[in-house]
């Protein structure tokens, strides 16, 4: 341990622990901008610059080690003219827009000019289109992120997020030097003719409103006010575990209840659950896994519900295609069940025929899923997509008092009933463990293999392996990049009979959509939850939910049957 004193308190704090951290551990507070604690830190921002008994000139925080008998001073009058300074000179590259930004309210740099009572003279002058014109400064091309780099603060996040210490894509660099430097994409191109996957991970880091995603909340929130059309909206199984941050809840902490009461205060005449669709995907994919499993074509499987991994394979590996399962994520799965099946012609005879159509929504922890919802062949299911931070956004934009809401209202039926399988599905390994039930069921063993497949579980980016017996060896991989390098070998060819793949690290929970936090262990507390919410389920395994049995039995002649590959598969382009 080293001892130490910050702001005249005494600390103590881990080798290798920063000034930072020494700083937090006595409860002392020091702004930032560019750092990270899930990303390595290159303190650009200087707004952590600290004294250091015996240092000339003030060090960055973030980055420098504590040492034994340290003295530091982090609020003395000099760092405070340094930080009017510099926040001053940021504020002469950023537009004066903040009642027009989608982060209003939510921005790192609005945050530091409100917490100190500054005088500030905010005289924009725009960067970059004077010296640079070439660099386009906005961006709405891609239909799941928009970049307005007017606003960029140059923090660097966005690049590490989606290169070497994230996603390993490689999408966002930096050109120019100096004042004029800026994270643009590769060749500069519109984000959408990039390989860009919409993963959304460079949003979760941007503090500021320059990489956000593509706002479609403004819309939604107009059409449920006209009250003009009968609307559904339906919750991913990864936001009701982490919404609640937005609300100051605990990380970690589950509001199903308030998130549906605040739908219905919003407008939305139905709220069903994804997770009765994530039951169904099961049935059809276990059902694809034991059939192929017949024969030795397109082995492994991969599941297919991670839209930012379908972008991947699209993108740079279309001999992949075949293997890529067939079955309709739940997002799209439920909006073909929303808008086609039994549940529209009960609307009324307005509806029948496709006359009219319900005004669908869904509500996401992905950026990637408002891509998937215009893919061709599969678009207009879904209407709008929000993600978790947009769905907060409305409810804010109403004041709704979320964490007064009572948490006892519950989805509506028919499609919204579901199991511990399909809540898992939010969980990096979760969809292979509720394929894993199931097929088991379909192959009669469910009797003597574990409900719980502890080894596909945990947050740790790479690969995780379970020998199932009679089915095989599966494996999933935890995050875009531990797939890319898996797949550069071809040991997996052989290896697995299916593998999962979710392109954020953690899976959908750690979606570029959810609730940004800087807390280190997010992702473990929104995966306690997760497994918490499945081990009281009083079901556990898709096959056992009774809508979708009935759903089967009623309407689509059971999984893989002509009339439920009709509605519930899809095709990938080359
Ligand atoms: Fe996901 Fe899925 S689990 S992809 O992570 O298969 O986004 O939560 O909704 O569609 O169910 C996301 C989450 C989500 C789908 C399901
Ligand atoms: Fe990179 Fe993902 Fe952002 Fe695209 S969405 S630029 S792949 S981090």
């Amino acid at each position: 341990m080293v001892q130490l004193r910050v702001n005249g308190r005494s600390a103590q704090v881990n080798v290798g622990a920063t000034l930072l951290d020494a700083a937090k551990a006595v409860g002392v507070h020091i702004p930032t901008l560019c750092y990270h604690p899930c990303l390595p830190a290159h303190a650009v921002c200087r707004m952590c610059l600290v004294e250091l008994d015996g240092v000339v000139r003030p060090q960055p925080a973030c980055i420098t080690q504590a040492k034994a008998g340290d003295v530091v001073v982090t609020d003395s009058q000099d760092l405070q003219d340094f930080r009017k300074r510099n926040t001053q000179w940021l504020l002469a590259r950023h537009p004066n827009a903040c009642r027009d930004c989608e982060v209003n309210g939510a921005c790192r740099l609005q945050q530091l000019i409100g917490e100190d009572s500054w005088d500030i003279d905010w005289g924009y002058v725009p960067r970059g289109s004077i010296h640079h014109p070439e660099h386009s400064l906005i961006d709405h091309t891609s239909p799941s992120i928009w970049r307005d780099l007017s606003k960029c603060v140059e923090c660097g996040l966005c690049a590490e997020a989606c290169g070497a210490s994230g996603q390993q894509q490689y999408v966002i660099g930096f050109a120019e030097r100096g004042s004029e430097r800026l994270p643009v994409t590769v060749f500069d191109l519109p984000l959408a003719d990039t390989p860009c996957i919409s993963c959304g991970q460079c949003t979760l880091v941007c503090p500021v409103g320059a990489l956000i995603e593509t706002p479609h909340w403004h819309t939604v929130l107009h059409t449920l006010d006209t009250r003009m059309r009968v609307s559904a909206v339906q919750v991913a199984p990864a936001t009701r575990v982490a919404i609640g941050e937005e609300f100051g809840m605990e990380p970690g902490t589950v509001s199903t209840g308030q998130m549906i009461h605040a739908l219905r205060l919003l407008g939305f005449d139905y709220v069903f659950d994804t997770n009765f669709a994530a039951d169904v995907t099961v049935m059809e994919e276990a059902t694809e896994l034991l059939e192929r499993l017949k024969g030795t074509e397109h082995l492994p499987l991969f599941t297919s519900c991670c839209p930012g991994w379908v972008n991947w394979v699209e993108i740079h590996r279309s001999d992949l295609l075949p293997h890529l399962s067939t079955t309709k994520s739940p997002q799209q799965m439920h909006g073909a069940l929303t808008k086609r099946t039994g549940f529209t012609a009960a609307l009324g005879p307005e509806f029948a025929n496709g006359k009219a159509e319900p005004y669908v929504v869904s509500v996401m922890p992905c950026t990637a899923k408002k891509d998937e919802a215009q893919r061709p062949g599969i678009s207009g299911d879904i209407d709008h997509v929000l993600t978790t931070r947009e769905l907060a956004r409305m409810i804010k934009a109403r004041g709704i008092a979320f964490a007064a809401l009572s948490g006892e209202d519950s989805f509506d039926r028919p499609l919204g009933e579901s199991t511990g399988a399909a809540q898992i599905f939010a969980a990096s390994g979760g969809v292979m463990e509720a394929l894993l039930r199931t097929a088991a069921h379909l192959r009669g063993h469910d009797k003597t293999l574990a409900l719980e497949w502890h080894q596909l579980r945990g947050v740790a980016q790479g690969i995780k392996v379970a020998e199932v017996p009679g089915i095989g060896k599966v494996a999933v991989c935890n995050g875009i990049a531990a797939a890319q390098g898996m797949l550069a070998t071809q040991t997996w060819r052989d290896a697995y009979v299916a593998i999962e793949v979710m392109a954020c690290v953690g899976g959908c929970l750690g979606g570029g959509g959810e609730p940004k936090s800087i807390d280190p262990l997010i992702l473990e507390k929104r995966m306690s939850a997760t497994y918490a919410l499945d081990k009281v389920a009083p079901k556990r395994c898709a096959h056992e939910n009774p809508d979708v049995l009935a759903l089967y039995a009623t309407q689509l002649d059971g999984p893989n049957s002509v009339k439920a590959r009709a509605l519930l598969h899809t095709h990938y382009a080359a």
